[in-house]
């Protein structure tokens, strides 16, 4: 694994005009570099006040901040500058302290250091991208538990509970006339364990995803129905096209929205008519909001007058799914109240609130409350390699019972958990996680 500390230098915050800008130096030579472009001296663990001089010239107005080593970011000597919100200025100060001694940092390196350091394991740097990119409340809550080392304890309770089989099998293995040999029911009822542990966290792996990517929510129905017109009036901004003509959506657009902290992705489609009616292009987009019904939790059936409107193999399709009806422009048709569907006008807004309650309520149904950490699909993965080595010596535990074959399946287990919190990453592994963080995270 490269360990490579030579001292970095980034623009921490967006490059374009703002109240501040962030620059931050991260290393041994921080405190020098700082020292030789700083107006005053400067004092550790205080707030500096200077300019950045370049020969005496003034690049800006600054303030300083200095974190000394350990008890920083990245675990190393952290210069913090702040300063005004110009990219001028954050490019004329990167140039000069690269100039003296420093380099351009890659993505993502300030977290990879910590990670280096070992100020955080892999499921917390893992977790400070998951705060940075979290789209909804929900999804920040659950990734700021694993930057506290929730995932973490989780992981390192099952691997605390196989190391110490591990040892009894291999010293069993070993020193076969010192140590006895290890019960199968022992071995058995310890994969159980852990295989009920791993397989509770990987339970929720659905509902992870969910939290982190948002759930669809399509709106089907046919040409007229009003699908963009209630689109527009979820999002509260004319984002999809509407007019009286049939047939007007024909690709389908994403938007999300963010209901009680969670996001939800909703989906206007073309309308879905007879197929031998439409024209080529509209065929493709009927085809596409099938495809669509099938890749969304959530469906919203919309018709104008009563439910008959809809295709019963839609109705069928859609039914697997979560699905509300909706019957759409209330105003032009106020007495009729159909059974079992939520009436809504866009042009009113009659109705909207009321859907948007029913959608919070599938929502906590595909989410449980208890969900209160988050994993990615490299951990999934990862937890499910783990899973398999431990179903194989609960195999192997009772049938042949061959120690050794069992120790080399809980060692396979372990190291499967080592790759989550990050002892048996390559620089390969290493480098595609980073690969994703921002420059001067
Ligand atoms: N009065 C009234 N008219 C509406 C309402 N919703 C939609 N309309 C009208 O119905 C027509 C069709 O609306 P759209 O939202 O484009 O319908 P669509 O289902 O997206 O249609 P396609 O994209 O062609 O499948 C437009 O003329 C809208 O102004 C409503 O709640 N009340
Ligand atoms: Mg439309």
């Amino acid at each position: 694994m490269e360990n490579n500390f030579d001292t970095i230098v980034a623009i921490a915050t967006p490059f374009a005009h703002s109240s501040v800008g962030i620059i931050r130096i991260s290393g041994d030579k921080a405190f020098d570099i700082a020292q030789r472009i700083f107006s005053a001296k400067i004092k550790p663990k205080m707030i500096n006040y200077g300019y950045i001089l370049d020969n005496n010239v003034k690049l800006d107005e600054v303030i300083l901040l200095p974190f000394c080593a350990p008890h920083s970011y990245s675990g190393e000597d952290i210069i913090e500058i702040q300063t005004h919100g110009n990219p001028s200025i954050l490019n004329n100060i990167m140039e000069l302290v690269i100039k003296n001694g420093a380099r351009p940092a890659q993505k993502g390196e300030f977290t990879k250091r910590a990670f280096l350091n070992q100020r955080i394991d892999m499921t917390q740097a893992e977790a400070v991208l998951d705060i940075i990119e979290s789209k909804g409340n929900k999804s920040i809550q659950n990734a700021l538990n694993n930057l506290g080392g929730y995932l973490k304890n989780e992981i390192n309770n099952v691997k605390n509970s196989l190391t110490e089989l591990y040892s009894r099998l291999i010293a069993s293995v070993d020193f076969p006339e010192d140590v006895a040999e290890v019960e199968n029911n022992y071995i058995v009822s310890i994969c159980n364990d852990n295989i009920q542990k791993i397989e509770t966290i990987l339970r929720n792996a659905k509902s992870h995803d969910f939290i982190r990517e948002g759930i669809s929510a399509c709106l089907i129905g046919k040409p007229n129905a009003g699908k963009s017109s209630l689109f527009n009036a979820l999002l509260n901004y004319n984002r999809a096209i509407v007019t009286e003509i049939e047939g007007t959506t024909r690709d389908t657009i994403k938007e999300a929205l963010n209901i009680d902290g969670y996001i939800v992705n909703f989906i206007d489609t073309a309308g879905i008519r007879d197929k031998n009616s439409a024209d080529i292009v509209e065929k493709i987009g009927i085809d596409n909001s099938i495809e669509t019904i099938k890749q969304s939790e959530i469906v919203l059936f919309l018709f104008e007058k009563n439910i008959n409107e809809i295709d019963e193999s839609l109705i069928k399709l859609a039914n697997a799914k979560n699905t509300i009806f909706v019957k759409t422009k209330y105003d032009l048709d106020p007495e009729n109240i159909p059974n079992d569907a939520i009436c809504v006008s866009s042009v009113t807004g009659h109705g909207i609130d009321k859907l948007k309650i029913k959608i919070r309520e599938i929502l906590t149904t595909l989410i449980p409350d208890d969900t209160n950490f988050t994993t990615n699909k490299r951990q999934q993965a990862c937890l499910n390699k783990a899973l398999n080595y431990l179903k194989l010596v609960t195999e192997t535990a009772n049938t042949t019972a061959l120690a050794d074959l069992c120790a080399s399946d809980v060692k396979g287990a372990l190291l499967a958990l080592d790759e989550i919190t990050g002892e048996v990453l390559t620089d390969n592994i290493l480098d595609n996680i980073f690969e994703n963080f921002c420059i001067g995270k």
